[in-house]
């Protein structure tokens, strides 16, 4: 593909590389929007001519900051602190916050483009952001997680708020960390905002915002089982992952009439081939709300094997959910689901699946959901969180969740609407061009300056 940008780059690797040098993470996110964009962009001079796609790879700002705290022994700790505000032309800045040892400028980056697309999609006015912090909070107290919550607000709270950007959480970041954070926010600042989603339902937290984004990966995954006139009814699924995403998604399919055998974590996977229950699954809830546990222990209480050090997508289903974190599925274990038959694909994390199986996917007779268009519930839901902190008026939960399943619903088919090609689906490509329309409108309304 030739590549005409202002400073004249032959390709997208020149360009990212000169732009965006060691962020293999963010190079990924951005290569794998850019064949669906670039005729889009080519066939608007509009789009050309303002350089949208040169702006819409650098994020509007990116603060950094240094996190120091406490820990039991009375020692001072340090971490690195970051948020990445993206792009905020069709709203505030909205996204997660993830507290992990792999968190770096170049993953959080992929996760701010992507929510950009992301949030658009939803069709609530919402920019894509993204942050969190190098801190590892396995094995750490209860206590250490406090005072940690509190030094990274410390420095936060300067560049968020209700008008200008509204984290949520994210992977090692659920309704604990959020409340510490929201309880921060409040005392350094004396203001009750909705400025974190995700809270408690006590303080203004939204019902259904835990389970949102895991079952809202399932109402996705059963609007492209309709298209092939099929249900989730007796199909089985292999499910990655134990956190929020992984166990609400298990517990949407059992609820559809699915067959979960495993979940997993980063020791390994369980297969179950009983498949999984609502038992099952809260003991997994509980078990790894404990600090630096693993799901070895699953098959002494439950049966069914446990396997160190591996992925799930080696045993048979007609469904795979990735829901773990990114590039946890590679082109071999693509190549293994595919010999095995599986019938769809639904991304629950952030980019789990590498580009060369990702591409393997795109290319194969299955169906194939990219995270940003089956992993938008929880953010959707959040949007939710904000309308009813700015009424002061909560929803109850089943009107929430009519909403997320129509809200689901219309991101299939705006996936449908831009991704058809020979009869097809490339929900792919549909989930890209829906979500770049629409930020790029908005980001040409508003002109530079
Ligand atoms: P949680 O922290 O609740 O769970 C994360 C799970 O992934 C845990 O089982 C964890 O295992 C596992 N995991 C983490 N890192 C690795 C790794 N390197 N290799 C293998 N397994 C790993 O996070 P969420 O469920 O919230 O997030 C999961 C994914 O979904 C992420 O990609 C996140 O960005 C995405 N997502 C989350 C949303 C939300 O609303 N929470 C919304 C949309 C997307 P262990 O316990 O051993 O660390
Ligand atoms: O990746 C994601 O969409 C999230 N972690 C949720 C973001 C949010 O603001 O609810």
């Amino acid at each position: 593909m030739t590549f005409s940008l202002s400073d004249g780059f032959d390709s997208l690797e020149d360009f990212l590389d000169a732009r965006a040098p060691n962020e293999p993470e963010f190079h990924q996110a951005v290569s794998e929007v850019i064949d669906d964009i670039k005729p889009i962009m080519d066939a608007n001079s509009d789009f050309k001519s303002a350089n949208i796609f040169e702006r819409l790879v650098e994020p509007e700002r990116t603060v950094s900051f240094r996190i120091t705290w406490l820990n039991d022994k009375n020692e001072i700790e340090v971490n690195r602190g970051y948020r990445v505000q993206f792009n905020g032309a069709i709203g505030p800045y909205k996204g997660g916050q993830r507290f992990h040892p792999s968190v770096n400028p170049s993953v959080l980056k992929f996760l701010g483009f992507e929510q950009t697309f992301k949030n658009a999609l939803t069709g609530l006015p919402m920019g894509g952001a993204k942050g969190g912090s190098d801190f590892d909070p396995s094995g750490r107290s209860d206590q250490e997680i406090m005072r940690f919550c509190n030094a990274y607000m410390q420095q936060l709270h300067h560049y968020i708020g209700p008008d200008i950007d509204i984290p949520a959480g994210d992977i090692n970041v659920g309704a604990r960390e959020i409340g510490y954070l929201f309880g921060a926010y409040r005392r350094i600042t004396n203001r009750f905002q909705g400025v974190l989603t995700g809270k408690g339902l006590s303080f203004g937290g939204s019902e259904m915002r835990t389970e949102a984004t895991g079952f809202g990966v399932m109402y996705f995954l059963a609007e492209m089982m309709k298209t092939h006139d099929d249900t989730l009814e007796g199909k089985s699924v292999v499910i990655s992952g134990s956190g929020n995403v992984a166990t609400h998604a298990a517990e949407k399919a059992i609820a559809m009439g699915a067959k979960v055998l495993t979940l997993s974590d980063s020791s390994g996977f369980i297969h179950d081939p009983d498949g999984l229950d609502q038992e099952k699954i809260e003991w997994v809830r509980a078990h790894k709300a404990k600090s630096g546990t693993t799901l070895a222990a699953y098959s002494e209480k439950f049966g069914g094997d446990w396997t160190k050090g591996k992925g799930p997508w080696g045993v048979q289903a007609d469904i795979a959910a990735p829901c773990a974190t990114q590039n946890e599925l590679d082109e071999d274990s693509a190549k293994t689901l595919l010999d095995n038959g599986v019938l769809a694909v639904i991304e629950g994390a952030n980019m789990p699946s590498t580009a060369a199986a990702k591409s393997l996917f795109r290319s194969a007779d299955i169906l194939f959901a990219p995270g940003k268009a089956a992993n938008a519930g929880g953010v959707a839901v959040s949007g939710l969180e904000i309308s009813q902190n700015r009424t002061r008026r909560p929803s109850d939960a089943e009107d929430v969740d009519k909403d997320l399943q129509e809200i689901m619903s219309k991101i299939h088919a705006a996936c449908v609407e831009d991704g058809t090609r020979d009869g097809r689906i490339d929900y792919a490509k549909g989930a890209n061009i829906a979500g770049f329309r629409k930020v790029a409108d908005a980001m040409l309304s508003q002109g530079v300056g």
